[in-house]
């Protein structure tokens, strides 16, 4: 009896066991197509492309063009009745797209203005309503199944158009907003999704946009990830479905925010990102829906290297073509297509699959890596040939197989070693004067000289801190000092985290059979008295404001401004605001805090903001930029201290969120019992 009930219980736990790694298989299986992909193309397209940016004289305008040149939904609409690509050819596209390398691709199915490009039946305003009247994306999506690639599509929350959606655009003022109904909207968005996502064959992406209006919320963001998982599994779904995404950084911030992958815009990370699932979008010229006079077009070579970093950095890149009116992309694009695509043909295997690079920085170009059977495989993407045709890879440990250029791998290149570094001994010219990789095979995993990470919660202190230093690397020890003194192979060996009391600098480096093999990592701590509380005699609930109008691209000087109004609000709020454009505020008063401790104050603010206690800047988040989050860390006595916060806006989204993190206090948004004057 006894033992067929253990045999019971070894059967249970064997179920539930591959039951738990199946559903982790299946997560980290869906984004695997993605992972593998590295390269898509964006697709801009829609009504806008017929002003190809220009209305009343003004030539700046594209995808945004309904909103900025402020034209009423009507005049708008007449557009409806131009839209007849009649040049459009989804397999030609598909072609380009496929034939520059890229593994999907990512087209707008309704930008901001509302428009759908699909056949809905839960609207008029798609293209089934314009002489046209073929379903764009279903010919689209056909030909990427045919071709073996993926179809993705970019939703926008944000619709100017649809009656239920709020909020208004605030010169909108004729576009009555009494019977809006924004739930009913967002089940008008839910089934539209629906119909993405079920009629169109597999779906690769939905790729959310438009979600930072105050409208839509971290709960809405849940429900729609949810929704949609529920419809289909496998879909990958970026991080702007909710609210996590920082601004045109683009990343998801601290915290738990619905998304399957960040999305910087216009940027590329300053560093590499390991082990984060990422994707740059960007356009060719400055516009991503065409621009008839737009000439600004970034070269072959600024792209492809732009390729490169971002593989080097563990992200996807996503490259953008505004199509013209008539179905064609425009020639620029296509020539840029295709010039990828002949680097492609020769080095996509340096693209495709890559993780990120394990050296911190190469003076010569980027680095990409793949795990093979006898180690590792270095993609070296050499913009800058040596002069000397010595290929100097610094820091490295590890023991060389062979190496050979990717473009001739016939033709074995030397490899020696110079104390730490490697030296590949090159070919008098570069096969591709744009980027030529070098292909290294290492044994084992990746031994870079990286120095040890130090790390603590935060550089300043008022007690003791804890610093703990870490390193990657195997079979090495890490050797430390705390007196500022060099770290040599006397110095004591890291074997617990380390418990400072006084401000000191810690130095690190990593050491193998008592010889250094990292250069010397080192941070300053520094212990902190903390601010005086004030003494503040009549206290009154609420903040004092100031609330001022103009046109500023950063944060102007208040104080020699006259204020619209002014007056006492409970909490840090923009919805004092007269107007959603064009406008700033200033919040100043007292905020008390329960104990005495380390405090990390944040703004999160579309546009620019900044926040000072007892005068001093603790956050600096200035400038045009969408929701973007910026922290700042202060000591501070228990009770009163002086809180002053500034914010504006200038167009678009806008809103400001102050919150605060503390002892024994998680990160909240101030709430109106901290805020006094
Ligand atoms: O407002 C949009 C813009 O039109 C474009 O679609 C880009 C591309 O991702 N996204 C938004 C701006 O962040």
């Amino acid at each position: 009896m006894h033992n067929n009930r253990l045999y019971c219980l070894m059967i249970t736990f064997l179920i539930l066991l591959l039951s738990v790694s199946g559903f982790q298989c299946q997560k980290q299986d869906n984004m695997a197509w993605w992972r593998e992909a590295r390269f898509g193309l964006f697709i801009h397209w829609g009504l806008y492309a017929i002003p190809a940016g220009e209305w009343d004289g003004v030539t700046s305008y594209a995808e945004w063009i309904r909103t900025n040149a402020q034209i009423p939904v009507d005049e708008y609409d007449k557009f409806v009745d131009q839209f007849n690509p009649v040049n459009y050819d989804a397999e030609a596209w598909v072609r380009m797209a496929k034939d520059a390398g890229m593994k999907y691709i990512t087209i707008t199915s309704k930008h901001h203005d509302g428009f759908c490009l699909f056949d809905s039946e839960y609207t008029d305003y798609d293209v089934m309503s314009t002489p046209f009247k073929r379903d764009i994306l279903k010919e689209l999506a056909d030909a990427c199944h045919k071709a073996g690639i993926k179809i993705c599509w970019y939703h926008s929350i944000m619709d100017w158009h649809h009656p239920d959606y709020l909020p208004r655009r605030s010169w909108e003022t004729n576009r009555s907003s009494e019977d809006a109904d924004l739930e009913r909207y967002i089940a008008h968005m839910k089934n539209q999704l629906e119909e993405l996502v079920t009629n169109y064959g597999d779906i690769g992406v939905l790729w959310f946009d438009g979600e930072w209006e105050e409208t839509w919320t971290p709960e809405l963001g849940w429900d729609l990830y949810h929704y949609l998982k529920k419809m289909d599994p496998d879909l990958i779904i970026n991080n702007r479905v909710g609210k996590g995404r920082s601004g045109m950084a683009g990343l998801t911030k601290e915290g738990e925010y619905a998304g399957d992958f960040g999305t910087p815009e216009q940027e590329i990370p300053a560093t590499g990102l390991p082990n984060l699932d990422w994707e740059t979008c960007m356009t060719m010229n400055d516009h991503w829906g065409w621009n008839k006079i737009d000439k600004n077009w970034k070269s072959t070579e600024d792209l492809l290297r732009k390729l490169a970093d971002i593989a080097s950095k563990g992200g996807n890149f996503l490259l953008n073509v505004g199509p013209k009116p008539d179905g064609t992309f425009p020639q620029e694009s296509i020539d840029r297509l295709a010039a990828i695509g002949d680097w492609m043909d020769v080095n996509g295997e340096s693209i495709y699959g890559t993780k990120a690079s394990p050296f911190k920085y190469l003076e010569w170009g980027r680095c990409t890596q793949k795990s093979v059977w006898s180690g590792t495989r270095l993609y070296l993407h050499v913009f800058n040939w040596p002069m000397d045709g010595k290929l100097v890879i610094p820091g490295i440990y590890n023991k060389a197989d062979n190496a050979h250029l990717l473009g001739d791998p016939e033709t074995a290149l030397d490899v020696t070693r110079q104390e730490d570094a490697l030296i590949i001994s090159m070919p008098d010219a570069a096969l591709d004067p744009i980027n030529t990789v070098v292909v290294l095979d290492v044994k084992g995993k990746p031994d870079i000289g990286n120095r040890p990470d130090i790390h603590a919660e935060q550089n300043l202190f008022m007690d003791e801190l804890t610093v703990e230093i870490k390193s990657d690397r195997e079979d090495i020890q890490i050797r430390y000092t705390t007196d500022g003194m060099p770290v040599t192979a006397k110095s004591p060996v890291y074997t617990a985290p380390i418990t400072l009391t006084s401000s000191v600098k810690v130095k690190a480096r990593c050491f193998r059979d008592e010889k250094p093999v990292s250069g010397t990592a080192e941070s300053f701590f520094e212990k902190v008295a903390p601010l005086k509380s004030i003494q503040a005699r009549k206290v009154n609930p609420g903040i004092r404001y100031k609330y001022y109008h103009g046109n500023w691209d950063a944060l102007p000087n208040f104080n020699k401004l006259k204020s619209e109004k002014s007056g006492v609000t409970k909490s840090i709020t923009v919805s004092i605001r007269e107007q959603v454009d064009y406008y700033g505020i200033v919040f100043e008063g007292f905020i008390r805090v329960p104990t005495t401790g380390m405090y990390r104050f944040y703004t999160e603010s579309d546009d620019g903001s900044c926040l000072l206690i007892d005068g001093r800047h603790i956050v600096e988040n200035d400038g045009i930029h969408g929701m973007e989050e910026q922290g700042g860390l202060i000591p501070l006595e228990a009770g009163f201290h002086n809180i002053r916060v500034e914010f504006f806006e200038r167009n678009g989204g806008d809103d400001l969120i102050v919150s605060l993190k503390g002892p024994d206090m998680p990160k909240q948004t101030l709430t109106k019992d901290m805020l006094f004057h």
